[in-house]
């Protein structure tokens, strides 16, 4: 057993230790002095030297490239193994047992002061809202005419949506509220996942999913004359995100509240979400995307959930209660206001909260300036506070570095901590168990601030000494990685700091104070180590490094992909691993059954649960699905399974052939190979790369003869994805693939056989139609580059094959499914570096003549004006194949000609999709959440009783606290 393992099981023999003792209501638990200290060994102090040494010894910092692939490969085999150990639990379905209009009863809850004058209330709010049809409507028209105001002759679709919505959400209330009196009673450790971005879709489906009410709701609808997946149409997409980040936290609280975890999720509650992207004359142009228009169902205002957050000011010394200490004073407050939407987990009666924070003026206006008739003035601070949350950035893995982002940060990460403070305060523990009983997950370094504002209240509001506070920090907080671009690394001038958050910028240099004292002792005498690993980097202007400060004060780091972990300790963070290598781990990324595969592709998911045995329990373990083809193999049922796949398969494609006659006019044939890409443009992802080999296929196609062209594999060419606004090249290349597309798709000769479509607008519920459809998808970066990725996920599990590079989870996804059952192509991470370092050093004439031939009909501008991509393609001829989109090209071309030829034989191409699809249960969310949860939380669930048949029978939870106070 490695050093790894032996730590693993340690730690987690302890942690059974301590949940024990966390499963008893707070007050009778015997604060447990000896543990902490064992719990999270501080890694500096405690580990024998040898130890510090063997991984090092294994691993020899990076020159020697082929001893950092051994690295990778033995990281990747941990994981694995540690994976394996995870066990399978067969959960019967949720109402199994019960019959649709059988009352159901809650669980009850007893406290110390249950006052018995409202027994009347507690009987009227005993049982569960009923389930069967007819109440289902009554309850969906009750919300049109009495939420909505709406007079039934005035009753649309929009309409039914919201009270659809509303319907849902009672539903969702009762579960939400046991939930959280459950969760209060047992108190057990609670893990909070801040996120500046949740990329959530629309909502309806998925609750409707996830509580098992789908097929009550398609037949309430139904009467009403309409079909559901047109009220499901109404709801507009809360695009709270980029891309990848933002919607693995919305996996991620997903299978949180599948796993019965008890979690919050803790983000921003932006007025707009991410831009709308429309394509005019060939550009992007970005509009606002207020998505608050129709209001937002789900959402429910807490107003006794508001803290205020300060910025500016200045920071005072005073004396309280005898000690010096320092005081933030002055400045400016705004105020958060919690905004909450449910969470409901797959086949539970456990539901979360995602809660997102809204900034609101801390006082309404100056009378002041008011009465002076100054309105404006008087209205000014006002809006101001209010901008904070009005929109969301739009850079996927780029920095923004204004002031208004930071002003972001800080409020989201100041709210949250008060609040779990606030849930913590009530318990009465001692401060050196905060730990055991909450751990807060950095969900990248957006709200890294978050743990200075920990330190700081606990310093200076709560007088702890900065050893103690920092040591609570550190054992609190964890953090993940999402990738390994210098540019988006991020990192604040001292200067703004400064300004905005004095108080916060004495406590970084404390920290760093402390830091650098410990590394001058490990390394005597070594001003490079120092300088590398400080958190702030000696620039003009001073700069602080986020990653490094959320490295030093948390106890894990996580990449999210084997290869991308590997390159954090070999390459990005390679100096902290050599000092503290057991902080750093993986947890390769998932996404979520539920929504991408049965609420995007319900003709497929109908198939899986047909072939398993009729139970759609592989939703939550979706390792199952392995004994699909195991089964049709033994029964020789292939033939069978690949008939119906054909006639599923075609319903998803016919969807994206409606959509895209509705959103671009243009007509596809559904018997077209369809090959995707999507995602946000990015040099790294090289969108270029592909529409370089369009324009490859494109000339070979236009100069075969009629009969040549007979034998054509015929196929769609699919590219949708949004440039962030400042990003020229990005928003270059789209201008690019769509003037060559209108060419392509002019062309009589070309046309009948090959098609480009650029799809605009690429969101959450547009993948859902787009990702179910693809037979292929690309998966192109350059290797190294894309830490994880997540729709290459989504893209096999629906039934399509990856054309991709030996880069972040692609490489996983080939280990499980077999390296046949994709198109890998290219350069890997190790000669990457190579052949940067053979351009660097003067290397040229690498593009070659039917590469060339591409480049000049940009350069001849044969499809247009294209002059505004001239100087890129010359310095990529030039030595300027930084990403190498032309050292890649050919083996590019190869796998599509493979692509080809293989997409012939049909039924051979669907076995592999079909054994592939089965192969992926190790990329469910639900996988990686438990790693999370065993692994770095070591946090246990926390499953609500289930409902009972009779008051009798009902699970009865009591506890002594008096009272459980607001959220
Ligand atoms: C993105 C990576 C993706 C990854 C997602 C989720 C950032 C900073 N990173 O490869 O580019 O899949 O994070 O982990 O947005």
């Amino acid at each position: 057993m490695s050093e790894e393992e032996k730590n693993v099981e340690e730690v987690e023999k302890k942690e059974e230790v301590v949940q024990e003792t966390e499963e008893k209501p707070a007050e009778e638990e015997k604060p447990a002095e000896e543990k902490p200290a064992e719990e999270e060994k501080p890694a500096e102090e405690e580990k024998p030297k040898e130890e510090q040494q063997a991984p090092q010894e294994e691993e020899k910092p990076a020159e020697v490239e082929s001893q950092k692939e051994e690295v990778k490969l033995v990281e990747e085999k941990k994981e694995q193994k540690k994976v394996n150990k995870a066990p399978t639990k067969r959960r019967p379905s949720l109402y199994e047992g019960f019959e649709e209009n059988q009352q159901l009863f809650r669980p009850e809850f007893r406290f110390q002061n249950t006052d018995k004058s409202k027994e009347k209330i507690y009987e009227l709010m005993d049982a569960y809202l009923p389930r069967d049809k007819l109440s289902i409507q009554k309850s969906i028209v009750q919300h049109i005419e009495y939420t909505l105001a709406s007079t039934r002759f005035d009753i649309n679709e929009g309409y039914i949506f919201q009270g659809t919505a509303l319907s849902v959400r009672d539903r969702l209330l009762e579960q939400w509220n046991d939930t959280q009196l459950f969760i209060k009673m047992k108190n057990p450790k609670k893990i909070y996942y801040m996120s500046i971005e949740f990329l959530l879709g629309r909502l309806l489906q998925n609750a409707l999913v996830n509580l098992k009410l789908e097929k009550c709701y398609t037949d309430a609808l139904m009467d009403f004359g309409v079909k559901i997946e047109d009220i499901y149409d109404k709801e507009n997409d809360p695009a709270l995100g980029n891309g990848g980040l933002g919607r693995l936290a919305a996996c991620y609280i997903d299978s949180m509240a599948t796993l019965n975890l008890p979690a919050w999720g803790y983000g921003l509650r932006y007025d707009y979400g991410i831009f709308k992207q429309v394509i005019e004359n060939f550009e992007q142009k970005e509009l606002p995307d207020y998505w608050l228009t129709k209001g937002n169902p789900w959402e429910i205002m807490r107003l006794d959930t508001q803290f205020k957050v300060r910025f500016y000011g200045t920071v005072k010394e005073e004396y309280r209660n005898g000690k010096q200490c320092k005081v933030w004073k002055g400045g400016e407050e705004v105020q958060a206001v919690a905004y909450d939407t449910a969470v409901p987990g797959f086949n539970t009666f456990n539901c979360n909260t995602l809660r997102l924070w809204r900034a609101f003026p801390a006082e309404e206006f100056s009378f002041d300036d008011f009465n002076k008739g100054d309105y404006q003035k008087a209205l000014r601070s006002r809006d101001q506070a209010s901008y904070i949350t009005s929109v969301l950035y739009p850079n996927d893995n780029t920095l923004s570095g204004k002031e208004l982002r930071l002003k972001q940060e800080y409020f989201f990460s100041s709210a949250t901590v008060q609040n779990v403070l606030r849930r913590w305060s009530r318990l009465n523990l001692p401060w050196k168990d905060f730990p055991k009983y909450n751990c807060i997950q950095l969900n990248d370094t957006h709200p890294t601030i978050a743990l200075v504002e920990l330190l700081r209240i606990l310093i200076d509001d709560y007088q702890l000494d900065y050893k103690d506070a920092f040591d609570i920090v550190r054992r609190t907080f964890n953090y993940t990685n999402h990738t390994v671009l210098p540019e988006a690394l991020e990192k604040w001038g001292v200067d703004i700091f400064e300004r905005l958050l004095p108080r916060h910028l004495e406590l970084i240099y404390l920290i760093n104070y402390f830091f650098l004292e410990e590394v001058k002792k490990r390394y005597p005498g070594n001003g490079d180590k120092m300088m590398k690993l400080s958190i702030i980097e000696e620039s003009m202007p001073k700069q602080i490094r986020m990653a490094n400060l959320c490295i030093i004060s948390s106890t894990k780091v996580n990449g999210v992909a084997a290869i991308h972990s590997g390159l954090l300790k070999t390459m990005l963070f390679k100096d902290f691993y050599e000092m503290w290598p057991e902080k750093f781990t993986n947890v390769t990324n998932g996404v979520t059954p539920r929504r991408w595969i049965h609420c995007a592709f319900p003709e497929l998911s109908a198939l899986l649960t047909e072939y398993n045995e009729g139970r759609d329990d592989w939703l939550s373990e979706l390792d199952l699905l392995e004994e699909i083809p195991k089964k049709l193999d033994e029964t020789n049922k292939w033939p069978e399974f690949i008939e119906k796949y054909k006639v599923a398969k075609s319903a998803a494609k016919k969807r994206l052939v409606e959509f895209v006659k509705k959103n671009c006019n243009i007509d596809i044939d559904e018997s077209f190979m369809f090959d995707v890409m999507v995602k946000r443009i990015h040099e790294y992802k090289r969108q270029f790369m592909n529409c370089l080999y369009c324009i490859y296929r494109y000339n070979k196609i236009k100069s075969m003869s009629p009969e040549e062209r007979k034998n054509v594999t015929k196929r769609v060419t699919f590219f949708g994805g949004k440039a962030a606004p400042g990003y020229a090249l990005a928003k270059n290349v789209i201008k690019l693939i769509n003037i060559v597309a209108n060419v392509v798709n002019h062309d009589n000769d070309v046309s009948p056989y090959f098609k480009m479509i650029f799809l605009p607008d690429y969101k959450v519920s547009s993948a859902q139609i787009i990702i179910p459809a693809a037979n292929i998808n690309h998966q192109i970066s350059t290797a190294g580059m894309e830490a994880s990725g997540t729709s290459c996920m989504k893209f096999v599990m629906t039934g399509s094959l990856i054309i991709g590079t030996r880069d972040g989870a692609n490489i996983e996804i080939a280990e499980k499914i077999g390296e046949d059952h994709l198109f890998y192509f290219g350069k890997n991470v190790n000669e990457v570096t190579q052949i940067r370092n053979e351009l660097a050093n003067g290397k040229r004439n690498y593009v070659g003549s039917r590469l060339q031939e591409c480049f000049n009909a940009i350069l001849n501008n044969k499809f247009g004006n294209t002059n505004f991509m001239h100087d890129y393609v010359k310095t990529l001829i030039d030595g300027g194949d930084y990403y190498l989109t032309c050292h890649d090209f050919y083996a590019y071309m190869e796998a599509q000609e493979k692509i080809d030829q293989e997409y012939k034989d049909q039924d051979k191409w669907i076995k592999k999709c079909v054994e592939a699809i089965c192969r992926m249960g190790f990329f469910s969310s639900d996988r990686s959440i438990e790693t999370y949860a065993k692994e770095i939380w070591h946090v246990d669930e926390c499953e609500v009783p289930k409902p009972a048949l009779t008051k009798d029978a009902r699970s009865v939870s009591s506890s002594n606290l008096k009272s459980l106070g607001d959220e």
